[in-house]
């Protein structure tokens, strides 16, 4: 890492900065790390009271990672890495939270973030090549760069249920879930939604509640987590081996090592030895049945192939045969929407404290004062809980009122969906950097393997144009445009674009319907952004020379 250190802070008023990092999740966290790294001024606005992003908000009951903890956690050091002990298998979010604490604590970056502080508005300044960013607590600043590590998954959707806001009991949003968590006993809970966040804490809280209601209308495959303490053995292997591991995450499919691809095609394979691999992944648990096979996610036979095996899964652990049915998902392939790793979830519609209400048959007509009404009949409840969601990929940026060159809103320019080079810049949007944005591997992959490798091309970056007295970087719009059409291109020949997922905006009304993440694979990505940066930021114009970044 380069450790020039090309401005004088101390020549400089206080809102005069290099850098605003807005979000203090972990890609806020690590970007501060690499600026400082950098010498340079920086400072993370950040909405919530407290760093870790998704681990921050989403303290709902199970809350956990989906990837193994020593997967899912920063590569950058080599002594954190060595020092701190995950407990779990998937970590839960207390401690994925803990995690990011002590990151803030030990790289010292608590000084620069600021709590508690929303940025509300972003706008490039032409005549003076820099962003002036205002929060909603009243502070304007001005900086060289604007990064944007405001998350994927940041921006939770508002309840579209009609009568939302009448109900008289508690209301709960899994995203967004209060400190000190929430007591259930004895009471009757709705919950609404039942994708990873519903699932989880429907299987959390099912034990505690008087009776839950379940409102599903799609419903999800979901496969098992086979969660407990880490093993001891696994742990050591990673730390051993960390360097190996890690350059092989870096060069995989999405970021994964348990991932396990195999080359075999399902349609090619015997049915005696596809059941044996897939029971065999099944038992291993977690993301590994999605790659028991090459073809699962190409083509709709061999998908076919798995749906019908989650399906006598189903049928197997739920007891009532009405409600498997239901639960068993038709509408769309294996894995073309996010999986769910669980830890007993169809186990729990064995309880008798729980039903499954099938907003199919019998859709919400409106929240009431008193519970929900569906087309059949009225439900009362103590607390509904709204596990429904998030605006992603764009949701976060949008809420922003972000201008670039004359005056162009973000925000129309991606009226029909976000253009981006890489993911990483916007044509006219110059020194706007998003970490994760639309167009990258982002929410395809383990993120944090794609975070470190934004932040670092980002940094690099900066200390490249700082080095040649370059001031401002911006993506041209044909690389932007070549870009945008490579990834719809690679989307469209996948069977992501067979379901009504998040990936494609289809859960928020009115949202364009465009693929937003990169389905190329970290590997290939990481490949290309090192051409570009190896071809001189090929893509990009590098314009502006200034002594100060
Ligand atoms: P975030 O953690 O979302 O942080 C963004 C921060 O920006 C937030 O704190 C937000 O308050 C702040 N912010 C946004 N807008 C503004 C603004 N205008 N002003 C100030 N601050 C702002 N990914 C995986 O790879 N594996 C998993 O197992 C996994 N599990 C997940 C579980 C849940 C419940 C959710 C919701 C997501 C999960 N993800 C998972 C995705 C997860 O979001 C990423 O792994 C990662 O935590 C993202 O980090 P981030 O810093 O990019 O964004
Ligand atoms: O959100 P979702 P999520 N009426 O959009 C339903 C990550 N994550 O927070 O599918 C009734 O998946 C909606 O129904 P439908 C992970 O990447 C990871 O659960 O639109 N129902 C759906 O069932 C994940 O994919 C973990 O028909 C309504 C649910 O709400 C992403 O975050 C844990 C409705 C929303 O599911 C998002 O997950 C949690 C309405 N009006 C999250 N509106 C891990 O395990 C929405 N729904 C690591």
């Amino acid at each position: 890492m380069a450790q020039s250190r090309p401005v004088e802070a101390a020549e400089k008023a206080p809102d005069e900065l290099d850098a605003v990092i807005v979000g203090a999740g972990f890609a806020g966290l690590y970007m501060l790390h690499r600026l400082h790294g950098l010498g340079l001024t920086a400072r993370v606005f950040e909405a919530g009271n407290g760093v870790g992003g998704t681990w921050f908000w989403n303290r709902y009951p199970g809350a956990r990672v989906d990837i193994e903890s020593q997967e899912y956690s920063f590569s950058f050091s080599e002594d954190l890495e060595m020092d701190w002990e995950w407990t779990e298998r998937y970590a839960p979010q207390p401690e994925l939270l803990a995690y990011a604490n002590h990151v803030a604590d030990r790289f010292s970056l608590r000084s620069d973030i600021h709590l508690n502080t929303r940025v509300v508005s972003a706008i490039f300044d032409e005549a003076a090549d820099r962003w002036a960013v205002t929060t909603d607590q009243g502070q304007v600043v001005s900086a060289r760069y604007c990064i944007m590590a405001t998350g994927c998954l940041s921006a939770a959707k508002q309840p579209d249920v009609p009568g939302a806001g009448q109900f008289r009991g508690e209301t709960y949003s899994t995203a967004a879930w209060p400190e000190g968590g929430v007591d259930f006993t004895g009471k009757k809970v709705a919950i609404i939604g039942t994708g990873s966040s519903g699932v989880q804490t429907i299987t959390t809280i099912a034990p505690q509640v008087g009776e839950l209601t379940v409102f599903q209308r799609t419903p999800n495959f979901s496969v098992p987590a086979h969660n407990g303490p880490i093993d001891p053995d696994v742990a050591a292997d990673w730390k051993a081996n960390r360097e190996t591991y890690r350059q092989m995450e870096r060069e995989s499919g999405i970021g994964i090592m348990a991932l396990d691809p195999s080359e075999a095609l399902a349609l090619e394979t015997s049915r005696e030895d596809r059941e044996r691999v897939f029971e065999e992944r099944w038992a291993r648990g977690g993301f590994c049945v999605a790659t028991a096979f090459a073809d699962i996610g190409a083509d709709l036979d061999a998908n076919n192939l798995a749906v019908d095996f989650i399906a006598r899964k189903i049928r197997s652990i739920v007891r009532n045969p009405d409600v498997a049915e239901r639960l068993i998902p038709k509408t769309y392939p294996f894995a073309s929407k996010r999986i769910c790793v669980d830890t007993g979830y169809f186990e729990v519609y064995n309880r008798d404290n729980i039903s499954l209400v099938d907003l199919n048959e019998t859709p919400i007509e409106t929240i009431t004062p008193a519970g929900i009404r569906t087309r059949d009949r009225d439900h009362a409840f103590d607390a509904i809980i709204f596990a429904i969601g998030f605006d992603a990929m764009t949701g976060a940026l949008d809420r922003i009122d972000i201008r670039g060159r004359g005056g162009l809103r973000l925000k129309d320019k991606w009226a029909e969906g976000p253009l981006t080079y890489l993911g990483l810049m916007v044509a006219g949007f110059p020194n706007l950097f998003t970490i994760t944005g639309p167009g990258s591997p982002s929410v395809l992959s383990n993120m944090i393997v794609s975070i470190e490798q934004h932040a670092d091309f980002i940094a690099d970056c900066i200390d490249h144009l700082a080095s040649r007295q370059f001031s401002v970087i911006e993506p041209t719009p044909a690389a932007e445009k070549e870009w945008v059409t490579h990834v719809n291109e690679l989307a469209a020949g996948t069977l992501y674009m067979q379901a009504n997922s998040w990936y494609l905006g289809a859960n928020i009304p009115g949202k364009p319907r465009v693929f937003m993440p990169y389905p190329g694979g970290v590997g290939v990505y990481r490949e290309r952004c090192e051409a570009v940066v190896a071809n001189g930021y090929e893509g990009f114009a590098l314009t502006g020379a200034s002594t100060a970044v």
